[in-house]
């Protein structure tokens, strides 16, 4: 009997997840497709340039989910779940006053943590769950039955946990366990047959669409799985060329001559899905939703500390220009990146805005000084990687949660809102939820460790 090893199973469940939204969304099958294309195209143009961030392999392999969950309790039974995968919870996203909409949900994104890890298959979940003891948002009375609704139902079942808690233990999952394990995970994420009650999930759509997504109905489901792309302003143009209505921006960065940071993404609205409904009195009757989405994405060189504030200034700045000056987002702020990003990967490094991992080159190091690790790239005794960004925006997030509503929604910001961080969410996981930037950095350090450890 075969053995399984995590990085294995959190392989197998990519490409199951993939197979389960294919059949589901059909157009993901055609954003693949564009995707891929135009992967293969860069590469073949710009060879070895292209795939700095990455393999062409990897990149054209690589999709993060989306899924969205109710209750700690639920958060904290998907954590093992995808702990099993070798997944771990990265980053605190807290999207309730990101977006214009009501968008009640705070975030953390399951993924592998180690650069070894990340290599094999970096498959990630963005991972969102409802905060219904927020006031801006739930009045006690909903918040009761909503609490109570969500307390009745269950998401993962005890077989799928108690296999998740094995794979923990044991590392991986013998042949038998692990196709039950990737049958009954893939399944918790399947759209469900379960009639919809439409009283109650239009009572919480006028709250927010995303609370009606969420604690409307008794299961979960993928809502979107995400290609990377190496051009994404090449695959907008292409999916508007074959009449996707995609939404009109592409989320982060601008396109621009310098080298690509953290994170673009764009996205469009999925077609409507036959659902079933169950009326006031009883009857069944078909209807529709339209709740998932189609996104892709391109990630660029991670940044540090310093880089995140360059770039959150730099975003303040164009939104300051365009109520101002007036002029479209894309122009104005490529105009702000010129201006104030160096245009080059030695200039990230030299102004410590990016993070690179180091390797000797044989080359003797002058004088061992690593005061300055940009003097030393450029001499050539050292060589400067830059680290692919692993992790998700919330500006970002939250607008491609906005872009994708029909309805605002509605929040009373004069109401108290739920206190939540970090720390509470690794409360509730049980595990402590990694600070992206303190990752980057650790693996930035240990490679110049290794870099510099004859020259000492
Ligand atoms: C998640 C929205 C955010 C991303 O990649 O930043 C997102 C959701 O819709 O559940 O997908
Ligand atoms: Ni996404």
């Amino acid at each position: 009997m075969r053995n399984w090893a995590t990085w294995e199973l959190r392989s197998a469940f990519a490409a199951r997840m993939a197979e389960l939204y294919g059949r589901e969304v059909p157009a993901y099958t055609t954003l693949v497709e564009v995707a891929s294309a135009v992967n293969a195209e860069v590469a073949a143009r710009e060879g070895a340039a292209a795939q700095r961030l990455g393999s062409l392999h990897r990149v054209t392999a690589e999709r993060h989910g989306a899924i969205r969950v109710g209750t700690p309790t639920e958060l904290a039974q998907v954590a093992r779940v995808f702990a099993a995968f070798g997944m771990y919870p990265v980053g605190f996203y807290d999207l309730r006053e990101a977006a214009r909409a009501a968008v009640p949900v705070i975030s953390t994104a399951f993924r592998p943590v180690s650069a070894d890890e990340l290599a094999r298959n970096p498959f990630r979940m963005f991972t969102s769950m409802l905060v219904t003891d927020d006031r801006r948002f739930f009045p006690a009375d909903l918040q009761r039955r909503l609490d109570a609704f969500l307390a009745r139902r269950v998401l993962f079942s005890p077989e799928l946990i108690t296999l998740a808690d094995k794979a923990i233990a044991d590392g991986g999952l013998a042949g038998e366990d692990a196709e039950a394990f990737l049958k009954l995970a893939t399944a918790a994420f399947e759209l469900s047959p379960e009639p919809v009650d439409r009283a109650w999930y239009a009572e919480l759509e006028a709250v927010s669409a995303v609370a009606a997504d969420i604690g409307g109905v008794t299961s979960t489901h993928i809502n979107h799985l995400t290609p990377r792309v190496l051009d994404i302003d090449e695959l907008y143009r292409r999916m508007e060329g074959r009449g996707v209505t995609m939404i009109d921006t592409i989320q982060g960065p601008p396109r621009w001559d310098g080298p690509d940071v953290l994170l673009r993404q764009t996205s469009f609205r999925a077609l409507a899905e036959e659902r079933l409904f169950r009326g006031v009195d009883g009857t069944i009757a078909p209807g529709s939703l339209r709740v998932r989405f189609g996104e892709v994405e391109a990630r660029g060189i991670a940044l540090t500390e310093a880089g995140r504030d360059r770039y959150d200034a730099m975003l303040a700045e164009v939104d300051r220009r365009l109520a101002t000056d007036g002029g479209t987002r894309a122009e104005v702020a490529a105009s702000v990146w010129r201006e104030r990003l160096p245009a080059t990967e030695l200039g990230l490094l030299r102004e410590g805005l990016g993070f690179f991992t180091f390797a000797a080159t044989g080359a003797p190091a002058p004088g061992a000084d690593l005061a300055d690790l940009a003097d030393l790239v450029e001499s050539g005794s050292l060589t400067a990687t830059p680290i692919v960004y692993e992790d998700f925006l919330p500006r970002s997030a939250a607008g491609i949660f906005q872009s994708n509503l029909t309805d605002d929604g509605s929040r009373d910001d004069a109401l108290a809102a739920a206190r939540r961080d970090a720390g509470w969410l690794s409360d509730v996981i049980g595990r402590q939820v990694a600070d992206p930037i303190a990752l980057y950095a650790a693996q930035q350090q240990a490679s110049l460790d290794a870099a510099t450890a004859g020259a000492r």
